[in-house]
């Protein structure tokens, strides 16, 4: 079907409750009221495997009705989109099956624990396109002003020739040795550890604000506590990286470092990138979310050097439908735009961004860096998917 929002509004579900769910509810119930967006959605539905705790759940965030079997959900004819907000493991048969029920998709990143999954989806995606159906990948940091605005200054040309990408994402939950197993550190849910759930970030803000793809990488990874004690006392193997540390060379002939850890001690949401071209470098840090530092080195040396910009006016991306200049946004801020963006496109019949192919570039990067680390980080190209 082409548009499957009727008469103006967009039945929504959301599977799973858990940070991403809440934020994720928290986008939906507000995007709407902010920016002028051609769907209304309707909370129609949320899924999750424990009734009580998801009737709790719905309750709280506004949602009508509960289903405890996700096939439920993509089956119902008052659902038009999936929104997955579960660990990773079930993001691939929850979106190959919604996709086929002619749902459109929002899926929480890494697109997929494997490049194989990553890849049917992104098929799946481009088969259920031609029929009006919609993907996207929830890379929420494009949706920062701060960084969306970084990338008009690398597209507009205020960098000039982009040579260098310095990209980190440091938070510190996991630097206590007796912080509690989780899902996060099982790889047959969540894939791999650092990497995937940070690196996935970073990659994707490097190629989204240079307008580049990463050609190659070289790179470790390292888990410093093997094994850890969940809530019942019992001990478990970590299966997955606790940091990832690589190099990169980009399409365009940068170069890029890059490093995701959760043992940062003090670092609590560091996601920063550096860029350094022939006009002009850039800098950001998530901790700072609404400043962006710009050095324009076309200005004169006397007097040039790095200054702050604050992202807060309404010529910067998104800032127009929020509060009067200079008062600031917050980490959910982006996922309302996410949506915001969502409903644009779906309301339009476009493509919204980041798509499954772009989802599948960044988990062809994410299992490069894995494939290298595991051959003495050795160089590994990495395949462009052709989009
Ligand atoms: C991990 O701690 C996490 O919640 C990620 O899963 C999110 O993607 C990131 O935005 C914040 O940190």
């Amino acid at each position: 079907m082409t548009d499957r929002g009727r008469a103006g509004t967009l039945g929504v579900a959301l599977i799973g409750h858990a940070f991403m769910g809440a934020i994720h509810s928290q986008a939906w119930r507000t995007a709407h009221r902010f920016f002028d967006v051609p769907l209304t959605p309707r909370l129609v539905v949320l899924g999750g495997r424990d009734e009580r705790r998801t009737r709790e759940a719905a309750d709280r965030f506004g949602w009508a009705d509960v289903e405890t079997d996700w096939r439920a959900v993509v089956e119902r004819d008052d659902v038009d989109l999936v929104d997955i907000c579960t660990p990773g493991d079930t993001h691939a048969p929850i979106a190959l099956a919604a996709l086929a029920a002619g749902k459109h998709v929002l899926c929480e990143k890494p697109l997929a624990n494997t490049v194989a999954e990553a890849e049917r989806m992104a098929e799946a995606a481009e088969r259920a396109r031609a029929h009006g159906v919609r993907s996207m990948v929830a890379f929420n940091y494009r949706r920062v002003p701060a960084l969306a605005l970084a990338r008009r200054l690398v597209a507009t040309g205020r960098l000039g020739q982009v040579r260098h990408v310095r990209a980190v994402y440091l938070q510190d939950w996991l630097s206590d040795a007796a912080a509690p197993m989780t899902w996060r550190l099982r790889r047959e849910q969540a894939g791999s550890g650092a990497l995937g759930d940070l690196g996935a970030h970073i990659v994707d803000a490097a190629q989204f604000v240079t307008g580049a793809h990463i050609t190659g990488v070289s790179g470790f990874t390292e888990t410093f506590v093997p094994r850890r004690r969940g809530q019942d006392g019992a001990e478990e193997d970590v299966t997955v990286d606790d940091c990832a540390v690589f190099t990169a060379r980009l399409s365009s002939g940068a170069v890029a470092t890059f490093e995701a850890t959760r043992y940062a001690l003090g670092r609590k949401n560091g996601l920063r990138i550096e860029v350094n071209g022939s006009r002009g470098s850039l800098a950001f840090d998530f901790e700072s979310m609404n400043e962006l530092w710009f050095h324009d080195g076309d200005e004169p040396s006397a007097t040039a050097g790095f200054r702050r910009i604050v992202v807060t006016e309404p010529e910067h991306p998104y800032l127009a439908a929020w509060w009067p200049p200079g008062h600031g946004l917050g980490y959910e801020h982006t996922f309302t735009h996410e949506i915001a963006d969502l409903l644009t496109a779906i309301g339009a019949g476009e493509d919204p961004e980041p798509g499954f192919t772009d989802g599948l570039r960044v988990q062809r990067v994410l299992d490069a860096v894995q494939r290298s680390a595991a051959d003495n980080a050795r160089w590994t190209p990495v395949p462009f998917a052709a989009g």
